[in-house]
């Protein structure tokens, strides 16, 4: 980081008052340790937070382990079959417990002194306490879980935004069809960023996959994806009109599955924001074989046709996720310091789906196992510019308003007071 920002105090309130409309974020918002803290109590402390699937713990004492900045939480099935999320912090001496990313157990057990908590967080066994000693005064402290089509997402604070229920209302019937709860992890994997979260989820949200870029993964895509009639210029005229039959035809394979069909952009105008919509693919419209084809033979839910486009969700803060007939692939991203976040990855096929008979997990995962690849490069990149003291604020792209849109909710929820705020446990 440059020395000269962390000589001098940043005044937060006044970089977030004079934030201009359209233009990127000014150098500190990248780079400062009093806004990076901010913003693990003000956006990850006091908003919903993309777990894990619950495919990824399908039996009693399966787990996941996430780390957010310096939190910790435990995703757990417990012995009734119900998902729990837990603090993962010893309540004798405050030792973090479950150290894995994920595993299973019978109980949860400290290392440091042997407490014991059973799955569901209760305390069954801490040695040598006085007789007076209240054992269930120290179960494991919860973490706020709500789960959405098989989507588990946790809340680390303690008055969690109540429109989660609401948000579920609208998704669970775009995400039903493909009956996630019936699938399993197919391959994972995790990729340092070193860059911070934010610029993360700008490259996330530029709705181009440019082909300089990415150009692996635009094969499945139009090159006109995200451009609207007005930007189409003559030459990518014929290429327009062939979206606008495939748009056509996946709009009727919607309509004959009885699929919701609007696209519903809430990113700033919801304390939970998100973005749903369902686009055509290129080529054989299907998935992200390298000319859209099918990369599992066995297909997820109902649907009934490969050629099913892509649905695409997006997820303020922390994920995006695209749906197709025959995979899922999962993006989680979670901050780890000021210039890093953590991305990663879970391609989900159907249960039932076998390893090498229906699908061949190299060629499943590679086209965004590069595209993450690259990424991870573009981010670097933008962070060491950002790093530069020449940086200054650029203007956002026309096609570049769900960026805008993304840091506009930032902007807000970070100066968000009064009964929607959702007060973190810090
Ligand atoms: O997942 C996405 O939508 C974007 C576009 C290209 C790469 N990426 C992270
Ligand atoms: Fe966990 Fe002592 S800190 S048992």
């Amino acid at each position: 980081m440059n020395p000269l920002q962390r000589a001098a105090p940043v005044d937060v309130e006044a970089l977030i008052a004079r934030r201009p409309m359209g233009l990127s974020l000014e150098a500190p918002f990248y780079t400062d340790e009093a806004i990076y803290d901010l913003d693990l109590a003000r956006i990850f402390g006091r908003h919903w937070l993309f777990c894990a699937t619950e495919a990824q713990i399908p039996e009693p004492g399966d787990y996941v382990t996430m780390d957010v900045g310096p939190y910790s939480v435990i995703l757990v099935r417990d012995e009734g079959g119900s998902i729990r999320a837990h603090h993962n912090v010893c309540r004798h001496r405050g030792a973090r417990v479950l150290w894995d990313e994920c595993g299973s157990v019978a109980n949860i057990v400290c290392p440091y002194h042997q407490w014991t908590y059973r799955t569901d967080g209760t305390l069954i066994f801490a040695e040598s306490q006085p007789p007076t000693f209240e054992m269930e005064a120290y179960g494991l402290r919860p973490v706020s879980v709500r789960t959405m089509a098989g989507l588990v997402f946790v809340h680390l604070g303690e008055r969690p935004p109540d429109d989660f229920a609401e948000m579920a209302a609208v998704l669970e019937s775009y995400l039903a069809p493909y009956d996630l709860r019936n699938t399993k992890v197919a391959r994972q994997e995790e990729v340092v960023q070193e860059g911070n979260w934010k610029l993360v989820l700008e490259n996330n949200r530029e709705c181009r996959y440019n082909e300089a870029s990415h150009p692996d993964l635009a094969t499945s895509y139009f090159p006109v994806f995200g451009y609207s009639e007005n930007d189409i210029s003559p030459q990518l005229r014929p290429v327009f009109e062939r979206y606008l039959v495939a748009a056509e035809r996946l709009e009727a394979a919607r309509a004959a599955a009885g699929f919701p069909r609007d696209e519903r952009r809430e990113i700033d105008t919801r304390v939970t924001g998100f973005h749903i919509s369902h686009h055509p693919l290129d080529g054989e419209g299907s998935s992200f074989g390298p000319h859209a084809e099918p990369l599992c033979t066995r297909l997820l839910g109902s649907i009934g046709q490969p050629a099913f486009g892509d649905l695409s969700l997006k997820f303020q803060p922390n994920a995006w996720f695209h749906f197709l007939s025959d995979h899922a692939v999962l993006f989680r991203m979670l901050p780890a310091g000021p210039t890093r976040s953590v991305l990663q990855t879970t391609w989900l096929v159907h249960r039932d789906a076998v390893e090498g008979v229906d699908y061949d997990p190299e060629a499943l995962t590679r086209s965004w196992r590069i595209t993450n690849a690259q990424d991870t490069a573009l981010i670097a990149k933008a962070q060491d510019g950002v790093e530069n003291p020449a940086y200054e604020p650029g203007p956002y792209s026309l096609v570049e308003d769900d960026i805008e849109a993304c840091i506009r909710w930032y902007v807000d929820r970070l100066t968000a007071t009064g009964e929607d705020v959702g007060a973190a446990v810090a």
